[in-house]
């Protein structure tokens, strides 16, 4: 007889997010026909601060109630639509079920139902399959190759759109490349951490966290952010550029203006009294300067999500010296991830399952990413819940990359307790290891 999870319950329900905004969350339950018994999935869906404006639709009320950021219409889409399309279906059959999903929504990004009403009910239907199976549920996801621990890109210092500082690139981390296992690499970035808060206050610079549990302190430019980081890693005892290296979230969506053609840097404009302004090839030679000075391993989105000329530029300068993230360049879709493949552009892909709305999506922009010889980072929101889902992706997939925050707020610690939890059950199958091993000799 075959396994048939038939779905006999789709539930939506508004709950909050870490920043206390509202978001939805999925539950769905199915009926196992070899042992009679119902299992519930449940998954919660997070949400940006700096979307990319290629995302699929994050459908919100835009009433009054939570200053038009409900998603009561969303839940409803889960409770009305998605639930009688998905009844009697085999939760087993996830590709079906997302395709069912895209279909019922009918558009190109999801605007119909809205991607956090797919994505719910997409990871909810995975872990309710998962359940049935009696399978954790990277193995459910991964099957028998899942092996590898995420080496953590640790968030320590946060700006951008994350803070209400003075620092202009979005995300300073730190991973650590040549940990033991993945609880060592965690240990070790934690330390910095403390080590960071300790230089900040000491400085008398704010220890108050961003959105990410990053430290949020009003320093002049990303020269001496890092400045500050190297002194946090020597702190600590560790040697930077072996033990530990440095990757930047630029978010430089952000950073350009449409109307000039420039990237504008706010924060270190108004500590200098004078308007800071990059052009393209300004930017380059800016992370080329960096990169001359600091162990930085990992670029993100270092220009803006439709400058493909100046991303093709960048990848020739800068493509072998270190790795080229796409996030809001490519949205965790495959439609851009290919047209950047073709163009040279990048050397990896940021993977965030609600950019694109289903597992299936996100699944597929991995594939197609590491059969291209791209790296894939799997990632959080800056809006995030305590639903884990993240890490159990992270190992299925085999990424080797996690970027999940601070080691500060418990929806981001949550994703690293989860990983902690499968490095110790997998045991001596586990794999972590120095995945810039080759780049960096
Ligand atoms: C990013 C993310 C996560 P947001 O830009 O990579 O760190 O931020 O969720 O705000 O888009
Ligand atoms: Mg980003």
């Amino acid at each position: 007889m075959n396994l048939y999870l038939e779905i006999v319950d789709v539930h939506g329900r508004e709950i909050l997010d870490s920043r206390g905004n509202p978001t939805v969350e999925a539950e769905v339950t199915v009926k196992s026909n070899r042992d009679g018994w119902l299992y519930t999935g449940r998954a919660a869906v997070p949400s940006g601060a700096s979307t990319g404006q290629f995302e699929a639709v994050e459908l919100r009320d835009g009433e009054t109630r939570y200053r038009g950021l409900g998603v009561q219409h969303a839940v409803k889409n889960i409770n009305d639509k998605l639930k009688s399309a998905l009844m009697g279906k085999n939760a087993l059959t996830q590709v079906y079920i997302d395709r069912i999903l895209i279909e019922t929504d009918g558009t190109i990004n999801k605007e119909n139902i809205g991607a956090n009403a797919t994505l719910g009910v997409s990871m909810a239907c995975a872990r309710a399959a998962a359940q049935a199976l009696h399978l954790p549920l990277y193995r459910y996801l991964g099957g028998i190759n899942t092996q590898q621990l995420p080496v953590p890109m640790m968030n320590i210092l946060n700006g951008g759109k994350h803070a209400s500082n003075t620092v202009d690139f979005q995300e300073f981390m730190i991973m650590p490349l040549q940990a033991e296992n993945f609880a060592d690499g965690l240990r070790i970035c934690a330390e910095v951490y403390h080590c960071l808060k300790r230089i900040l206050h000491n400085k008398g610079l704010s220890t108050g966290v961003g959105d990410e549990g990053g430290f949020a302190p009003d320093l002049p430019d990303a020269v001496s952010v890092l400045d500050t980081i190297m002194e946090a890693i020597k702190t600590a005892g560790y040697k930077p550029g072996s033990q530990i290296c440095i990757a930047l979230d630029v978010a430089s969506s952000e950073l350009y203006h449409e109307d000039t053609g420039m990237y504008h840097f706010p924060g270190e404009s108004s500590l200098t009294g004078q308007e800071v302004v990059r052009d393209t090839s300004e930017m380059i030679a800016y992370y080329e300067s960096l990169l001359e000075r600091f162990p930085i391993v990992s670029i993100e989105d270092g220009l803006a999500e439709d400058d493909w000329d100046g991303w093709k530029q960048m990848t020739k300068r800068l493509g072998d010296k270190v790795q080229l993230v796409g996030d809001d360049l490519f949205v965790t879709n495959v439609k851009r991830l290919d047209a950047g493949i073709k163009l040279n552009v990048a050397n990896a892909i940021l993977v965030k399952v609600n950019q694109i709305g289903t597992l299936t999506e996100a699944f597929e922009a991995v594939e197609m990413a590491q059969k291209s010889g791209y790296r894939a980072v799997i990632s959080h929101r800056s809006g995030e819940t305590e639903d884990t889902i993240i890490s159990d992706i992270a190992v299925a997939l085999n990424a080797g990359q996690i970027k999940t925050g601070a080691p500060c707020r418990s929806d981001r610690v949550a994703k690293y307790n989860r990983l902690l939890r499968i490095e110790e059950e997998l045991g001596t199958a586990s794999k972590y290891f120095d995945i810039f091993a080759a780049q960096r000799k």
